[in-house]
Order: structure tokens, then sequence, then C-alpha cells
């Protein structure tokens, strides 16, 4: 048993939080039933595993909806979004059909990946949602893959310029990834618009972080390696979520610079549905749950006025049968056929290879090349 020297979320700082001001009383309802969606689909998600209609591996999303949540939302509706195998929170907060989501936990025709991905690849081009995905970090050459494609349209060959903002999720056990790093330094040297997020649990499976990661209190002095902006966020209330992560999104459509981000957070079950949390106390259980996301924006809400007990209850109660009904449709979704294995392995939407050449950004600035003598 070990304990860890987690900071508690009333230590942590939050950039620019004053000068932000907050979205309308609507938008902060819907982050509040959001929030309360991807809870109940994880509760309903832990039963169906528990009752064998979900196979694989499952890993829930509970005490992190704040982060999903509030990122999202300070991003455009078209902005790319990649994460890790905890990826049903930020799926959901995306816009994905909780319907699609629940018959791909079940494997069935009807979802997201037609049942041949599970938990752990929800995906989702309509919304932007790049998955969902395994081994711990790769999803970060990715990220910068996103953002690089991106970049590349904009300014090759694009008409219009979009400026899009990728945001790439990894969970603190990522951080130590070589891959990590090489997209990180490609990301710095490419200048490309992501945001790495680093969802900060303090745990990777049952090894605390400060026993697996160096300065495992400052992880920020790592993006500084690369002259990247950073921040270190608190993860359990979507408000401040939302209010760290706008302006380091605006600074990043705007520069075109990747940003690092220690967003700090909890998560109330164990990694996957086989950990029985042997590794930590109830009592750091039991404290941080005093900082449910859910709870504080309900809080926030109906102390600003505006929500009532009843109008949550009631915002609740809606949520539960609409899980409910994603629960009836995937179970009546049917198993994918055979034939499917064979279908999806290869995409050639953009044609033949016809050649490239090299986007200006790409292009060594010419006063490098007189520095290294080399043009
Ligand atoms: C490259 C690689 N090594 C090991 C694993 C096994 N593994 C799965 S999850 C995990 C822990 C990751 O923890 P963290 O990144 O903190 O994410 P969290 O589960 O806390 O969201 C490990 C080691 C893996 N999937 N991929
Ligand atoms: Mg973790």
């Amino acid at each position: 048993m070990t304990t860890t020297t987690m900071p508690k979320t009333d230590q942590v700082t939050t950039p620019s939080t004053a000068q932000t001001p907050l979205p309308d009383a609507d938008t902060l309802r819907k982050w509040l039933r959001d929030m309360m969606l991807i809870r109940e689909f994880e509760v309903r998600s832990m039963q169906a595993y528990q009752n064998k209609l979900a196979g694989g591996f499952l890993h829930v999303y509970n005490g992190q909806e704040a982060v999903a949540v509030g990122c999202i939302g300070a991003l455009r509706p078209d902005d790319p979004v990649i994460t890790a195998y905890r990826d049903h929170g930020h799926a959901l907060a995306r816009g994905m059909d909780p319907k699609v989501g629940m018959a791909e936990l079940f494997g069935r025709i009807g979802g997201c990946a037609k049942g041949k991905g599970g938990s752990m690849h929800f995906f989702d081009a309509e919304h932007h949602m790049y998955g969902g995905h395994g081994i711990v970090g790769a999803q970060a050459p990715l990220g910068a893959g996103l953002a690089f494609a991106t970049k590349y349209r904009d300014e090759v060959m694009g008409s219009s310029k979009n400026n899009h903002v990728t945001l790439c999720f990894m969970g603190d056990g990522a951080i130590n990834q070589g891959a990590v790093h090489e997209a990180m330094n490609l990301a710095a040297v490419l200048s490309l618009p992501v945001i790495f997020i680093v969802e900060n649990n303090f745990y990777a499976m049952g090894t605390a972080i400060d026993r697996s990661t160096a300065a495992a209190g400052h992880i920020c002095d790592r993006a500084a390696g690369y002259e990247m902006e950073s921040a270190v966020v608190d993860g359990m209330d979507v408000l401040e979520v939302y209010r760290g992560m706008k302006p380091l999104v605006d600074y990043c459509r705007e520069t075109s610079k990747p940003v690092f981000v220690d967003m700090r957070c909890y998560r109330f079950k164990g990694h996957s549905m086989s950990d029985p949390r042997k590794y930590r106390t109830h009592d750091e259980e039991a404290k941080w749950e005093l900082e449910d996301p859910i709870e504080r924006l309900a809080a926030h809400l109906q102390g600003a006025g505006g929500v009532t007990a009843e109008d949550t209850k009631a915002m609740a109660k809606t949520v539960r049968q609409e899980i409910r009904a994603a629960v009836d449709w995937a179970k009546q979704s049917p198993e994918p056929p055979i034939e499917e294995l064979y279908h999806d392995v290869y995409v050639d939407r953009w044609g033949p290879y016809t050649g490239t050449s090299v986007p200006s950004f790409m292009q060594r600035r010419s006063s490098d090349r007189e520095q290294t003598n080399d043009a």
C-alpha cells in the first residue's frame, strides 16, 4: 500500500480564471446534463459488463467528467479530439449518441465502430472524435498528426483558413512514453495547433504517480523543454476547466503553437473492472468524492439562481431514461456478421498517390540554413 503526495485541488493554480467570462446559463445547464449523462452511461456500462453484455476491457470515467465537458466546451464543434482508452466521456461530450456508444460497448453492429472496437475505441468522425486508443501514449503522435493535417489543409490545400485546434488527451501514465515526447517535440518544431492534456488522476493502473514519475508534482516542467506554454488546471470543477482552457485554446488557435496542460483530477472507480483498488485508502477516496464535479456544478447553479433542486432531479431522471433507452436499443442491435471482419480495413478516400511537395511551414528557415551552413 502506498499513498500519493498529490496536491488537493485547492492548491492548484489556474491561469486567467478571473478574466475568462463563463458561457450563458443554458450552456452551463447543458454541461450539468452532459456530466450526468456521462456518469449514468458509466453506471449502466458497469452493470452491463457485470451482466456479461459487454466484453473486453472497461475503463470508466466517473469523477473525471468535468475534464471532457469543460475542455470540449472551450472548443469549436469541428475541432478534432483524440484520447486514450478511458474514452466514453469524451465521445459523449463531443455529441456521440449514447445508443451508438452503448451498442459499441456491447459489440453490436449499431455501434460507432460497428461493434468491432468496443469500449476502448469510441470513434465518431462526424463529431470530430478520433478515438479511443488502447496503447498508452499512442494517441499523442496521432494528435500531432491531426493538428498537422488541419494546418496542411489551411496552408497547402485549402481555399479557406479554418485554424482548428486539436485536443489530445492522455493519462499521467503516458507522460514517460517516448512517443509522447517525440510528438511534443515535433509539435513544437512544426508549430502545430495541438493541446496535450494530461488527465492527471495520480495513478497509472495501481501505481501512484510519485512512484513512477520523476518530479511528479510539476510535470509542466517537461513542456518547458520544448518551449511550450503550459498550465495546471483543477479538473474537478467544470467552470475552472473552462476558465483554464478557453484562453489556451484561443492562444493555440491564434498562434498555431502547441500547449501542455496538467489537468488534476481523480477517478472514482478502479482502473478497470478487475481492479480492487487496494493501492489507495478509503479516506483518500472519500476526500476526493467531496469534490464530485457534478455536485459542484449543481451547487453553483442552485446558488447562482435559476436552477432549483427539483430541476436537477428532473434532469437526472431524463438522463436515466435516455441511458435506459440506449441500453435497450443496444440490446436489440444485432451482432456484426462475419463478413464485417474484412470491411473498413483500408480507406482510399483521397484516391491513388500522386506525389507530394513540402509545405512552407515545414521548410527550414533560410536563417537556420545559413547558421548550419548546409543550404
Ligand atoms: C504501451 C503500453 N504499456 C502498457 C500498457 C498497459 N496499460 C494499460 S492502461 C495503463 C495505465 C495508464 O495510466 P494513465 O495513463 O495514468 O491513464 P488512466 O488509466 O489513469 O486514465 C497501462 C500501463 C498499455 N496499454 N500500453
Ligand atoms: Mg492516470
